[in-house]
């Protein structure tokens, strides 16, 4: 009785083996491999900040968005990371523990080192950091830009200003420079390449260089922005996210000029905002973005994109530009521009691993 009860309790196990299981596999397998071959390229992008009033991070939102909009299986999340610094780490994490990104976009100097660490415990991760720079990840590609060229193009406009080529120019020769917050590239580069521009125009002029303490309080920005002009400051390069705002309010109202960096921002206060440098990061994440869905983005490299190549310049097609600021500062800033196409500047990367 107890043989035979085995005997068909074999059989049925052999039958599920022989009939149950191949279908099982075959029902189960067919379509994940359908859904494999459709799934679309999904993209992560961390914005370490806020996206709103920050030119670089605006662009790169923009820039992917394009890429993702213009492929026929792409997707995008963007995910705002705020502006505690110290948890960046963490949610990059999150986003690669999910194990569902192909790719993870972000944009800042400090983005490398963090993506980098993430990416020790998901090696399978892949990262596009923009505003940033890092060789030799094979996991890990990014573009920065030759931030002393830009920053020289803002000093030389400044220094044009401040001796004396536009109606509020003052006495002091002094310009301003309000930083969201210190950091190597702002320090190493940015701040000393402003001055080396502006002293091209007169060896005398002095920087006031200020810093906000975080990229956002637009009223402590305004009250730096009016302690820089009680010391005869006529012209500040606000470089502070959404304190920018602020130093605007306060130019407004005393009758001083601000300078842009990275977008076009003459609209934010016409006749007020009178020069505004670019890097094209929205064009940068645009493509290498587009290349990476395709399949052909090369990682393993940092790449450092200047004037010469296209992505920075200066922005001289605003009618902004041509209305408030006199043809003899426009021709001259021409020739510099010029002269940096033809001769690019050196460029030591701050951090450079
Ligand atoms: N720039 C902004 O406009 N907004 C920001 O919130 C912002 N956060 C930053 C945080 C860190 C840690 C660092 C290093 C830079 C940050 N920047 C920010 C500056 C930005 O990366 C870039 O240097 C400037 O926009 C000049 O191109």
């Amino acid at each position: 009785m107890l043989t035979q009860r085995v005997s068909h309790l074999a059989i049925s196990l052999l039958c599920a083996a022989l009939f149950v299981v191949p279908a099982v596999l075959f029902l189960g397998c067919a379509p994940v491999e359908e859904e494999e071959a459709g799934r679309p390229y999904s993209i992560a992008v961390f914005v370490p900040g806020v996206v709103e009033g920050s030119p670089t991070y605006e662009m790169l939102v923009e820039g992917v968005r394009r890429a993702v909009d213009e492929s026929e299986n792409a997707e995008v999340r963007v995910v705002e990371g705020g502006f505690n610094q110290a948890e960046w780490s963490g949610s990059i994490t999150s986003l690669a523990a999910t194990e569902s990104y192909d790719l993870i976009v972000s944009s800042n100097p400090s983005l490398p080192e963090i993506a980098n660490e993430v990416s020790q415990s998901f090696p399978d991760q892949r990262f596009l950091v923009l505003d940033g720079y890092w060789e030799g990840n094979p996991r890990m590609r990014t573009v920065m830009f030759n931030q002393r060229e830009q920053a020289y193009l803002n000093g030389y406009f400044a220094g044009l200003v401040t001796t004396g080529g536009m109606p509020a120019s003052r006495e002091a020769r002094r310009i301003g420079l309000l930083a969201g917050q210190e950091y190597p590239m702002m320090n190493q580069v940015i701040r000393p390449a402003f001055l080396e521009g502006a002293q091209v125009v007169d060896p005398e002029i002095e920087l006031d260089f200020r810093v906000l303490g975080n990229w956002f309080d637009a009223g402590r920005a305004a009250d730096l922005a009016n302690s820089m002009l009680d010391r005869g400051v006529d012209v500040i390069l606000s470089i502070a996210g959404g304190g920018n705002q602020g130093v605007i309010a306060t130019a407004r109202d005393r009758d001083a000029y601000v300078l842009w960096f990275d977008s076009s921002g003459f609209h934010h206060g016409p006749g007020i905002v009178i020069g505004s440098s670019l890097v094209k990061l929205d064009q940068a994440a645009y493509e290498r973005t587009r290349a990476a869905i395709n399949g052909s983005l090369e990682f393993g490299v940092g790449e450092v994109l200047g004037v010469a190549d296209g992505y920075v310049t200066f922005d001289s097609e605003d009618p902004n530009y041509t209305e408030y600021v006199p043809e003899t500062i426009r021709a001259q800033h021409e020739q510099l521009m010029q002269r940096l196409m033809d001769e690019p500047m050196e460029f030591d990367i701050p951090g450079a691993n």
